[in-house]
């Protein structure tokens, strides 16, 4: 069954997403062997992950870097075959690179508090086995920042090397605030995993302040290579490949993020498992892989149940490292292992949980509680308990879920908006949704694009503005709009850093995860089902409002009733229809051709007069190889007249443009037809058409309006080789119910708009439901007010800008405080 929390779940960098990082490689043709990404890896490391200090070497895994630095601390040590002295409670790794390095592992006890190797213990093998000891191996337990000063005093006193396993503790910082091993004076090995924080898939890392061990070192993981091949160290095949290095830049873009969150599920897990004793940790912050409690003593020997007890509650548990070293078989045969009463006890009541990057501290709690009820003891108190209820669910993180973040962070209110949020999304990253998948330009200006993040106030949402995919935006800056597939990689890093920027507060982003439903029970709050699409888990999250962000599309019922002049479009045409969505998407064109192949002078019908419509007018005369449209080969069929946008009386005049009224020029504004009018590409055809300021009108190009009863209409219709019906988009919804599970009757069901002037959904009689929103693409929305709008204006208005403010800022204000009545009234 899949768990709702497993124990580990793995979030490497998207290699789907590091094409740019991946076609680097293929360009330099330098697949490993220290090549320039493995280089810039480990500069980076040391600048970002050490501040700055000495250096670091990338390795194949953790393993292989114990392996080799291991036998150099020995080597140098001048004891190749003595003992490596290392504590029992670690996983195999440590014991086993020893045995590889050719040292016995010394195995001692731990400390009853912290876990790590128990200092008395450590000072008595030493002064018991003198000069056999070797090489100090302790384990920073669990990401621990265990005390390096000491390891340092013990190799000057005792002549001992030291390495220091540090698989976990990538994103770990000490006491001093400094990250954990940072210039250390012996080898740190961090482990690059996919089941670490620092996941990447296999790799890692050896650090040291000493830039001639860390050259030592890199030449043992190059076959002992000083001198080109040429073996004057002992050494054997450690590299890491150049592609993972490129996995491994993204991730160290990332840690600081992942390393937060996790000490955020730390100290939330500390708090709510107050029975169960807890490891003493040091250090400011530790980056822990997953969340490791001991049970009681007397339900140790109930732990298998326990586990599978919480398994049947959607949580994954472990126990991590049971059996320790001295209870493995090969341990047991090959190591010196000394009595190790605490480790035995500790690894008999060890039980590992879930700190996963997708978790949020609520998730903590709730998993906490489960542990404390599955044991018996006492439930978490109630101050305590999992927030049992977000805020807000977003349901949609594509262009209109993602321009609410925006709203919010342009005012500074991103952190309040986020704290109590879960946003949904159906794909693996929030950002473009669907937008990029057209094949036509945006309605917006870039520079409506690039305003959500220049001079925004949230320093990493305005570091963008020099993105690449920034530049790429920009240079659409005098055109006729962006080309939606250029707009993609865009709207995905803002994506990116707003879902940073919403688990920095606390909030979830539950990206690969779809909503079946919402019921809104006697309170007023909202049950939403989720299901994971990885593995079809299903499970509910509850929310005091919520926000449908989900985008439009033309539905075939819509279709099969719609009239043109008295008659049954469907009936009519037949298999000569398509709908607009169907041509705009990318390779609908090619689809268009093909149908219209082999015909000499095609003749195609646009049914429609929204911006869908005109832009497939545009997107079919700027067909690439041509489609050989003769005269009035393309017929626009529209009812109402068809308005250009002016940003003023006087830039309207001046073009000879003079058919509006007082009611059509925007209040607040002063623009003519705000929200009728069309614009950029549309507009332009719509200027040619009309013949304004002395534009000449496509010839290929017919505008006829539709009446009722229209002879005329129908003969257009009946002599097309293709008809696209442009009807415009409705909202795409999910089931919504009450707490009697009779489903919610929305005034979008009928086909008027699904939000009233505050963005809130409202049923068929016209009255808001407390608590629910909408935005987007055929959310129906209307400005009035103080948010301006021409006061003839008949429709929904629509785009990027209206979101990502006044739109944004209404639900903003709704679901933060009920502001709604103040930043409407007129
Ligand atoms: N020193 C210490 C103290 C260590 O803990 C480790 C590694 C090392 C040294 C050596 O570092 P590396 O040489 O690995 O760089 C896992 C890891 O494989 C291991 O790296 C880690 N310690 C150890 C604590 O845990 P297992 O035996 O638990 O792995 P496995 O296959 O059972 O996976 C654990 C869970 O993760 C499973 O539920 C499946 C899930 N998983 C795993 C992988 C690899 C995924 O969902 N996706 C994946 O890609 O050892």
């Amino acid at each position: 069954m899949a768990l709702r929390y497993p124990l580990l779940a793995p979030r490497p960098p998207r290699a789907s997403r590091l094409g740019e990082g991946f076609a680097r490689v293929e360009a330099a043709g330098i697949y490993s062997n220290n090549g320039p990404e493995v280089r810039r890896l480990e500069t980076d490391m040391t600048t970002r992950m050490f501040a700055g200090r000495g250096a670091t070497l990338a390795v194949a895994n953790a393993t292989l870097g114990l392996m080799l630095a291991i036998r150099e601390a020995a080597d140098r040590a001048g004891r190749p075959s003595g003992y490596a002295l290392m504590p029992a409670f670690t996983f195999a790794a440590t014991a086993q690179a020893a045995l590889w390095a050719g040292l016995t592992p010394l195995i001692c006890d731990i400390d009853p508090d912290d876990w790590s190797a128990c200092a008395a213990a450590e000072d008595a093998l030493l002064a018991e086995h003198g000069e056999r000891v070797a090489v100090i191996v302790p384990y920073a337990t669990f990401g621990n920042a265990i005390d390096l000063a000491r390891y340092e005093a013990l190799a000057a006193r005792h002549g001992v090397g030291v390495v220091v396993d540090a698989a976990t503790s990538l994103g770990t910082l000490d006491d001093a605030g400094m990250p954990f091993g940072a210039g250390a004076p012996f080898a740190i090995v961090y482990s690059m995993h996919a089941t670490k924080p620092f996941a990447v898939a296999e790799g890692g890392v050896i650090h040291a302040g000493d830039t001639a061990l860390v050259d030592r070192l890199r030449a043992m993981a190059s076959f002992g290579f000083e001198a080109p091949r040429s073996a004057s160290l002992p050494g054997f095949n450690a590299k890491l490949p150049e592609v993972l290095a490129v996995m491994a830049q993204a991730k160290l873009a990332d840690i600081e993020r992942v390393s937060a969150g996790r000490a955020r599920l730390e100290a939330a897990y500390r708090e709510a498992l107050g029975p169960l004793r807890m490891q003493k940790i040091y250090g400011r912050r530790r980056s822990v892989g997953f969340m490791p409690a001991l049970l009681p003593p007397a339900l140790a020997g109930r732990r298998g149940a326990i586990i599978d007890a919480l398994s049947a509650r959607g949580v994954g548990a472990g126990s991590y490292f049971s059996p320790h070293l001295g209870q493995q078989p090969l341990f047991q045969r090959t190591a010196l292992v000394t009595p190790t009463p605490v480790a035995d006890d500790v690894a008999a009541r060890i039980i590992s949980l879930p700190a996963t990057d997708s978790m949020t501290p609520a998730d903590a709690v709730e998993i906490a509680r489960a542990v404390l009820e599955t044991c018996g003891l006492a439930r978490v108190p109630a101050t305590s308990r999992a927030p049992a209820m977000a805020n807000v669910i977003v349901i949609g993180g594509g262009p209109a879920g993602t321009a609410l973040l925006t709203a919010a962070s342009k005012d500074g209110r991103i952190d309040e908006l986020a704290a109590g949020m879960i946003l949904v999304e159906r794909s693996d990253f929030i950002g473009s949704g669907r937008l990029a998948r057209y094949a036509i330009n945006s309605d917006s200006t870039a520079a409506t694009f690039l305003s959500a993040v220049i001079d925004n106030p949230e320093p990493s949402l305005a570091a963008l503005a020099d993105h690449p995919s920034a530049r790429a935006i920009e240079a659409h800056c005098d055109a006729l709009g962006v080309p939606l597939a250029a707009s993609g990689p865009f709207l995905d890093a803002v994506g990116e850093r707003l879902g940073a920027l919403v688990e920095r507060a606390g909030g979830s982003v539950m990206t690969g995860h779809e909503a079946l439903d919402a019921t809104r029970d006697a309170n007023g709050s909202w049950h939403v089902r989720l299901k994971r699409r990885s593995d079809g888990y299903r499970f509910t999250a509850r929310s005091r409002n919520l926000v449908i962000a989900t985008g439009g599309h033309q539905p075939l019922d819509r279709l099969v009733v719609q009239q043109v002049a008295g008659a049954s479009l469907v009936a009519r045409v037949g298999d000569r229809l398509m709908q607009s969505d169907e041509v705009l998407a990318l390779g609908g064109l090619d689809r268009v051709a093909d149908l219209l192949a082999g015909k000499r002078a095609p003749r195609v019908v646009v049914v429609g007069g929204s911006t869908s419509a005109l832009t497939t007018v545009a997107l079919l005369l700027r067909s690439r190889p041509g489609i050989p449209f003769g005269a009035s080969g393309v017929t626009l069929l529209h009812r109402r007249p068809l308005r250009p946008f002016y940003s003023s009386i006087e830039s309207a005049r001046a073009e000879g443009f003079t058919d509006f009224g007082p009611d059509d020029i925007c209040p607040v504004s002063g623009f003519v037809y705000r929200l009728a009018g069309f614009r950029l590409e549309a507009r332009e055809l719509v200027l040619r058409m009309l013949g304004i300021d002395g534009r000449a009108p496509d010839p290929r190009v017919a505008l006829h309006r539709v009446t009722d009863d229209d002879p005329a209409t129908l003969a257009l219709l009946d002599r097309a080789d293709l008809v696209v019906a442009a009807m415009g988009y409705r909202p795409r919804i999910l089931p919504l119910t009450d707490v009697s599970r009779k489903r919610l009757l929305l005034a979008a069901d009928c086909g008027a708009p699904m939000v009233d002037d505050g963005c809130r959904i409202v049923d068929r009689a016209g009255r808001p439901i407390p608590g629910l929103y909408g935005i987007g693409l055929a959310a129906g929305f209307v400005p009035s007010g103080r948010l301006g709008g021409e006061k003839s204006f008949r429709g929904q208005a629509n785009g990027l800008w209206l979101w990502q403010n006044d739109v944004g800022r209404l639900i903003v204000d709704g679901v933060l405080g009920d502001r709604i009545a103040a930043a409407v009234a007129a």
